[in-house]
């Protein structure tokens, strides 16, 4: 039995499975399923058994059909502000935390859902997935950082077309863009997620976590702001026992043991 009403936890290996169980509205975000994804990323990045998160959607229509339409009706500019607000935090919260996040898209990825699958590190999709941001459709526009993440992730007219004219694209095309980094059959998606998660899982932590601080941080700086960073991260890394463990294992031909 989950803690939470609107996710479903399964931890595989070292892989914690966080996956949007509301079938019903093809798990739209409200800010309720919002602050409980919240508290389980929190509580993965605490547990030292859980190396890498994988996010998915329940069923096999949707990973995420976007904000949740229904609680948008009524409400006013505050009301707005507050929503688009609890979004951003949490998907900043993906994006800073020490552990990669990867998004599993097995189905639609509408709105604030492929806001959500823009701020993981990278995207896996089932070749049934179907990327868009048509909130303009809706006389909205994307809310939970859809217009700044997609822009550098994609080339920027390809963004401005998306964003403008809110027409989706299929996982073949998102992958032609470079969104999506590999397209499976969609009983193949979790497994190929997984597979790249224990790849991950079997290096330093510390030097994976050091490695998406930089990257992340540095995206918006100068090239030598973030070479800079890049400099005092690398040097902090010999602060553990990590790099001793990494070099000396290639040096004795054996694969490393990485304290956690
Ligand atoms: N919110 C709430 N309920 C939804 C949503 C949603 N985003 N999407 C689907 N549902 C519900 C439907 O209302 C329906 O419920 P019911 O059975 O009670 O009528 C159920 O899910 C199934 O949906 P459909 O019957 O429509 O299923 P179809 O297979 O015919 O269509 C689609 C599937 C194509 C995914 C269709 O449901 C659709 O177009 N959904 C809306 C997609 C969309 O526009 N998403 C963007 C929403 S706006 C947004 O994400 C803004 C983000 C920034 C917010 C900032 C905060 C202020």
């Amino acid at each position: 039995m989950s803690e939470y009403a609107n996710l479903l936890i399964e931890d595989r290996e070292g892989a914690r499975i966080i996956t949007i169980n509301r079938p019903k509205a093809l798990n739209a975000l409200n800010p309720e399923v919002l602050n409980e994804l919240d508290q389980a990323l929190h509580s993965a990045a605490a547990d030292t058994s859980v190396g890498v998160v994988i996010i998915t959607g329940s069923g096999d229509r949707a990973f995420v059909a976007g904000a949740d339409i229904k609680h948008m009706q009524d409400i006013n500019a505050a009301d707005a502000y507050a929503f688009a607000s609890i979004g951003h935090r949490v998907f900043q919260y993906i994006e800073s935390m020490p552990k990669p996040v990867i998004a599993a898209v097995n189905g639609v990825a509408f709105g604030g859902g492929s806001e959500l699958a823009l701020a993981c590190d990278f995207i896996y999709a089932s070749n049934k997935a179907r990327f868009g941001l048509p909130e303009v459709k809706l006389g909205l526009m994307p809310g939970f950082g859809g217009t700044q993440r997609l822009m550098r992730k994609i080339p920027q007219g390809m963004a401005r077309e998306l964003v403008y004219t809110g027409e989706p694209i299929l996982a073949d095309e998102a992958h032609r863009l470079g969104l999506v980094n590999k397209v499976t059959e969609p009983e193949a998606l979790l497994d190929a997620c997984l597979e790249s998660a224990k790849k991950i899982l079997a290096r330093s932590h510390i030097a994976v976590a050091s490695a998406k601080k930089v990257m992340v941080d540095g995206a918006d700086m100068t090239l030598p702001q973030a070479c800079s960073v890049e400099i005092n991260t690398f040097a902090l890394l010999f602060a553990s026992d990590h790099p001793k463990e990494g070099v000396s294992a290639f040096l004795e031909k054996r694969e490393p043991k990485f304290s956690k």
